[in-house]
């Protein structure tokens, strides 16, 4: 018997009121189920943001060092249990275990980061211009907040997003992706064994159609935080628009690796072997376009090539395995599509190109590690996210034309830049449009105590990590107080 869960709602365990379910299953053995889940729909929701609601009255008062300390005792319970979730993870979503233990790693950071932010929230005081007066402007807490969150960091990410909203003062309701559920129910359990009072946080799980918009287009959702498509980033940004709340929104990236000739071949073939197979591509921050520069070109597609094609491909939980499967059948089906349009425009496969055979690998959704060279900047595998294993490399002469081709494309998360001419790093930082920019390092690996996010279709301007994510979870509230006693008018009395 698979284990049954349940949603989350004002402190109980609880099905769907519609009483239907669905499976997930394990991507490297469809075989195995992890879990039945309750398939939810607009009254779960509806039930989850009236809890939430009543509690956000109570919560917002809880001092905010107070609320720190909850969510660093949230840290350390999850460092205790870091092994557990991560083969949790991996058996949910399937990348290897060395990476759902950077993932869990990195919802411990955003813990401890909160944890000690509910000791800061900075405010502003500012001079009046009239006498005997006090100006100050501080942080409030909104009121509700809708996360909604992807599969591929099934931690880190709901992390980012309900730490610092709850640090606030602000209550969740939280919808996962269905493909990692689990992953995000022992979050919740976490964070109640921590001490979060009921009706804080509260978690309804099911698809983006039924839970998600039925979360983005609640009238008392004050809050939308969402990581995922760019197609379903607009159609939330729309529909959000008839109350609107305030969202934020991180979405697709097509992000690129620049290698000079000047740069260490070596570094930039590690940073690409990472940057474009890890989590087996599946990362907004993946690197899914190479820039060669033409005097290395050759030389350097050879060691990649070699490379690629001894990736180890199998089970992430089987030590050794470097590429897990894709999340599932959908996403499988996605990157098989982009390589049959990769050929049909012309580009040619270097390695991979196919579901891998044989080898224990029959029952997963796994797909050979690929490379195209001879793209073009307007092919459609040059300009589509594709959140698979899939690598095109393309030609450049010139730091300024490898700029321009990394810059050309609808999105602007991260970017990579291998020289070691510190004129050419330092050009390459002022002229990349995007919201990431590493120097001698792959696209991925953002620290959680940094702003994260992207320009252009990226997102829509707001920034996760570090001090930034505040802005969005926080309000801010302008005071005056006049203690001259008399009635002072502001540009009138004083000029
Ligand atoms: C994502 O791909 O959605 O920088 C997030 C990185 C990770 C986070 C990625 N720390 O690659």
């Amino acid at each position: 018997m698979s284990k049954k869960f349940q949603n989350f709602i004002n402190g109980k365990w609880v099905d769907a009121k519609s009483g239907q379910t669905f499976e997930n299953r394990n991507p490297a053995n469809w075989d195995e189920v992890v879990g039945v889940f309750p398939k939810s729909g607009k009254e779960d929701v509806n039930e989850a943001v009236r809890a939430a609601r009543v509690a956000f009255e109570k919560w917002r008062l809880v001092p905010a060092p107070k609320r720190g300390d909850i969510l660093r005792k949230v840290g350390d319970l999850m460092v205790a249990r870091k092994e557990d979730l991560s083969k949790q993870m991996t058996r949910e979503m399937g990348k290897v275990m060395a990476e759902t233990r950077g993932d869990v790693q990195e919802g411990i950071d955003t813990a401890y980061y909160a944890g000690t932010e509910g000791r800061r929230l900075f405010g502003h005081t500012v001079p009046s211009e009239l006498p005997n007066k006090f100006n100050m402007a501080i942080r409030v807490p909104i009121g509700v907040a809708g996360i909604v969150t992807p599969w591929n960091f099934p931690m880190a990410i709901p992390t980012w997003k309900i730490f610092p909203a709850l640090l606030s003062g602000n209550t969740v309701v939280f919808k996962p992706a269905t493909d990692t559920p689990a992953t995000a129910t022992s979050l919740v359990e976490i964070l109640m064994e921590a001490g979060i009072p009921e009706g804080v946080v509260n978690i309804i799980h099911g698809g983006g159609g039924d839970v998600g918009m039925a979360i983005v287009s609640h009238p008392d959702v004050d809050l939308v935080s969402f990581t995922g498509s760019t197609v379903v980033g607009k159609k939330i940004s729309e529909v959000a628009s008839a109350t609107l709340k305030r969202v934020s929104l991180e979405l697709g990236g097509k992000n690129a690796q620049l290698v000079m000739d000047d740069g260490d071949l070596d570094l930039a073939l590690d940073g690409v072997l990472w940057g474009a197979f890890g989590t087996t591509g599946q990362r907004c921050t993946a690197t899914s376009r190479l820039i060669l520069h033409e005097k290395i070109y050759d030389k350097f597609l050879g060691m990649l090539v070699n490379k690629v094609a001894s990736l180890k491909v199998g089970d992430g939980l089987i030590e050794g395995v470097q590429v897990g499967p894709c999340v599932n059948e959908g996403q499988q089906k996605t990157v098989q599509s982009y390589v049959d349009i990769g050929l049909k425009e012309g580009a040619k496969i270097a390695v991979g190109g196919a579901i891998p055979k044989g080898g224990g690998l029959e029952k997963g959704w796994f797909y050979s590690p690929t490379i195209f060279t001879d793209v073009q900047p307007s092919h459609r595998i040059a300009k589509e996210e594709i959140f698979g294993p899939v690598l095109s490399v393309i030609r450049t002469s010139s730091l300024e034309e490898g700029i321009r081709i990394l810059n050309d494309t609808i999105y602007g998360l991260s970017s990579a830049v291998y020289t070691r001419n510190v004129n050419n790093a330092f050009q390459a930082i002022r002229d990349i449009k995007a919201g990431i920019t590493y120097i001698n390092a792959p696209t991925i690996g953002a620290e959680a105590h940094l702003p994260f996010g992207g320009v252009k279709q990226t997102g829509n301007g707001h920034r996760e990590g570090g001090w930034t994510v505040y802005d969005f979870f926080t309000e801010w509230k302008t005071v005056y107080i006049d203690y001259s006693g008399g009635l002072q008018r502001a540009q009138i009395d004083n000029y």
